[in-house]
């Protein structure tokens, strides 16, 4: 890997401390750090080091390619058995305020809603709701593919169908090959939070265990489905919890390979029982996103879940490692966009996403699910007049 010039620098300055050379001296030549080694380096290390490092692994694994794809997201229910402590959006089953549970044609004219739109992907994840069943979903699964056989469907976190394939007696190979018979393609990362087990129990101990959460991915990558792991960041976890969590997944990428993109998510303390919990600084959000590229070495990709972080964050982070912004709901939701309702229905329009992109210098590339490129965004503009994107003229032609 060809170093940057401040690593360059920090080397012949022998400014570096002594327990760091040997460190960043293996990540420049794409040796694997250990966990222990990974602390050292987060404790210690400045954040322009971190970020030099890791925007080195970024490009030399997606050069300046930033992806982004077009998905709608259907959520079932925001009824949950759970009780996470740092949950805003699940609503106890008995509780009506606020409480949303949608039928299965209300689920399919969302579907029916992106007739003729250029979407990929729908990714449908909810709270957990007893009355959904494994088989009430399998048969939605059916019938979107059915409506649109060709969108992919990224369905349920390791935790919803943990509780669906526990409440029909079935094991997570049979559970899971019932879905994918019926059209699921693969998994979404949530529901990951913190794999140590004492943290977990504090935030979060009535559902899937890390083992649980992380043998259901595992069962997916043995079926040929494909999956995403997420790490919920910034709440009363110590780094080293954090290198814990990415190395129980480093290790399972080793044997599967199943993993698509890894996406840390900033703990956001409205609305939650952990609202006394300061949410942490843009700095640590830019730590915490370097460090995972520079230890997840098997991972391809590293996703900012912009909605989540912020757009301007997500520029930032196109500096130190990401490489994806996952998805936008598309023109489509120009509604939202129109009643000033952006926070409640989070959208960008793909103009919006190629420029927040090149914004910072990057490439925009649409992805499907499984990364194979959609369209390169890298050399068109936007034509206000046409509404539409157009090749930029090549020179002397
Ligand atoms: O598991 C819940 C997180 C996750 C809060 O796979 C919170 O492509 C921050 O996993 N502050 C669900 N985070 C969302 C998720 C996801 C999102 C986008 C793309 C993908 C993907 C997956 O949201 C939960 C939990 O970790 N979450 N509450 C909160 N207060
Ligand atoms: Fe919220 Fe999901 Fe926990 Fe339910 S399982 S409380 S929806 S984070």
């Amino acid at each position: 890997m060809k170093e940057s010039i401040l690593i360059q620098e920090l080397f012949s300055s022998g400014k570096l401390q002594d327990d760091l050379t040997e460190i960043v001296n293996k990540i420049t030549h794409t040796v694997r750090i250990t966990p222990d080694e990974a602390l050292i380096l987060y404790e210690k290390a400045d954040l322009g080091l971190l970020g030099a490092l890791a925007n080195q692994i970024r490009e030399a694994k997606n050069g300046h390619f930033t992806y982004f794809n077009r998905n709608f997201h259907i959520e079932p229910t925001n009824k949950c058995v759970f009780t996470c402590k740092f949950c805003s959006y699940s609503r106890l089953i008995q509780q009506s305020e606020d409480a949303w549970e949608l039928s299965e044609k209300e689920m399919l004219d969302i579907v029916r809603k992106y007739d003729g739109i250029p979407v990929t992907e729908v990714h449908i994840v909810g709270g957990v709701h007893p009355k959904m069943s494994i088989h009430f979903f399998a048969n939605l699964i059916r019938q979107i593919k059915e409506l649109r056989p060709e969108i992919h469907i990224k369905a349920f976190t390791a935790v919803e169908l943990e509780y669906m394939f526990r409440k029909a007696k079935l094991s997570y190979e049979d559970g899971l090959k019932l879905l994918k018979d019926h059209g699921m393609d693969s998994l979404p990362g949530g529901g990951a939070e913190i794999f140590d087990e004492e943290v977990r129990n504090l935030i979060c101990k009535d559902k899937a265990t890390a083992k649980e959460w992380l043998d259901i991915h595992e069962a997916a990558h043995g079926l040929g489905m494909h999956s995403n792991a997420t790490m919920l960041y910034g709440h009363i976890e110590s780094y080293a919890h954090r290198i814990d969590h990415m190395n129980r997944l480093r290790e399972l990428q080793d044997r599967t390979h199943g993993f698509n993109t890894f996406i840390p998510l900033k703990f956001r303390n409205a609305g939650n029982e952990m609202s006394h919990i300061r949410e942490v600084s843009v700095t640590e959000d830019l730590r915490c996103y370097a460090m995972s590229r520079i230890f997840l070495d098997n991972f391809t990709h590293l996703k900012a879940y912009w909605p989540m972080i912020g757009k301007s964050t997500t520029q930032l982070l196109l500096n130190f490692g990401v490489d994806d912004i996952d998805g936008t709901i598309d023109d489509s939701t120009k509604i939202y966009a129109m009643a000033g309702a952006e926070d409640q229905h989070p959208a960008m329009t793909t103009k919006d996403l190629v420029e927040l992109i090149k914004g910072v210098g990057r490439l925009p590339v649409e992805r499907d699910t499984l990364y194979n490129i959609v369209r390169d965004y890298s050399q068109v503009e936007f034509d206000e007049k046409k509404s539409d994107f157009h090749a930029l003229p090549i020179l002397g032609q």
